[in-house]
């Protein structure tokens, strides 16, 4: 069958879980998808669904200009694409990476003749697809490329462009990846606290999710004093008062011999600030802690 005009012809590189999530929601919506991946019998499943699949990375890059790149990591994209002709291609890398790997794989894009867009996907692969999830995905680079396929990459996901600058997708990603780390750090301690106890999993689970969710408040307050440089004023708990409450929390994973591993590292940088003398204010001076720490 032939794809309606409006439909534009692409070329995905990378058939892993999430290039065939996407491969599959591009052909769905009638995109005519060119297939490529570095263990041929990946790409072939796709062939099914309508996708062709090229013999090389090169030959698939030649069949349309809109270029997707879907791979493990940023080394994998450089070897993918040594020998492929870039010139007036629009390269869009989907692949997980840093924002300096990000802005170097621009430049190296645009001195090859294409323009470059940057992604960083807010999903996992059973979300592709299905705009009820919640999917998207960050985007940074050409503003023009992403402009002129803006209708395209909104198929598998929302889409949410943040700036030129084609480091700030990855930067954005990481960021929220982050972010996640420590919430999932938090959350496993707290079930290995209850853990052995006359406590059902499925009982605490709710507790624990509607606990989290109201906390989730503190992320606007920390925007808004980091903006207006204000980190004690309306201070409810301040950061002296929660360091002290510190020591209960070590006391009971002790008592529930529970090793506080993910807790102590936060809760050193707590006590830092405590005793610099800063203890009258809440957590959102630990930010500029951290950043000052890391330099
Ligand atoms: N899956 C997920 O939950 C996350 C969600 C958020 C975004 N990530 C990132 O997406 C990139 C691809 O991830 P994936 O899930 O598709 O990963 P795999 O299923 O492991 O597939 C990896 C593909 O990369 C190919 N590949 C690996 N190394 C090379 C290489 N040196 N040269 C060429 N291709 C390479 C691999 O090919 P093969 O192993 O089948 O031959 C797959 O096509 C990733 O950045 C995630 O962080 C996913």
């Amino acid at each position: 069958a032939t794809a309606p005009a409006s439909r534009t012809p692409l070329t995905l590189l990378g058939t892993g879980a999430m290039g065939t999530a996407l491969a599959r929601a591009w052909l769905a919506a009638g995109h005519p998808v060119t297939v490529w991946n570095r263990t041929p019998e990946r790409a072939a499943a796709l062939a099914a669904d309508g996708a062709t699949v090229a013999a090389s990375a090169a030959a698939a890059v030649a069949a349309n200009r809109l270029v997707i790149a879907c791979l493990l990591d940023d080394a994998s994209v450089g070897t993918t694409l040594e020998d492929a002709d870039l010139t007036g291609r629009d390269l869009v890398n989907l692949t997980t990476g840093t924002p300096a790997e990000g802005r170097a794989r621009a430049a190296w894009a645009v001195s090859r003749g294409a323009r470059f867009l940057d992604g960083g996907i807010m999903a996992v692969p059973p979300m592709v697809g299905h705009p009820e999830s919640g999917a998207y995905v960050f985007y940074s680079g050409s503003g023009d490329l992403f402009e002129e396929h803006r209708d395209t990459l909104a198929v598998p996901a929302g889409t949410q462009y943040v700036g030129a600058d084609p480091g700030f997708a990855a930067l954005h990603d990481v960021a929220l990846l982050s972010a996640m780390s420590g919430l999932f750090a938090g959350i496993t301690h707290a079930f290995a606290l209850v853990r052995g106890e006359d406590i059902a999993p499925k009982d605490f689970a709710p507790l624990l999710a509607s606990w989290l969710t109201a906390m989730t408040s503190s992320v606007q307050q920390t925007a808004e004093r980091l903006a207006g440089g204000d980190f004690t004023g309306g201070v409810v708990s301040n950061l002296a008062m929660q360091s002290a409450g510190n020591a209960t929390l070590l006391r009971t994973a002790e008592e529930q011999r529970v090793s506080a591993e993910l807790l102590t590292p936060y809760m050193e940088l707590m006590a830092r600030r405590v005793a610099d003398g800063h203890g009258d204010e809440d957590t959102a001076g630990l930010v500029d802690l951290l950043a000052a720490r890391g330099r």
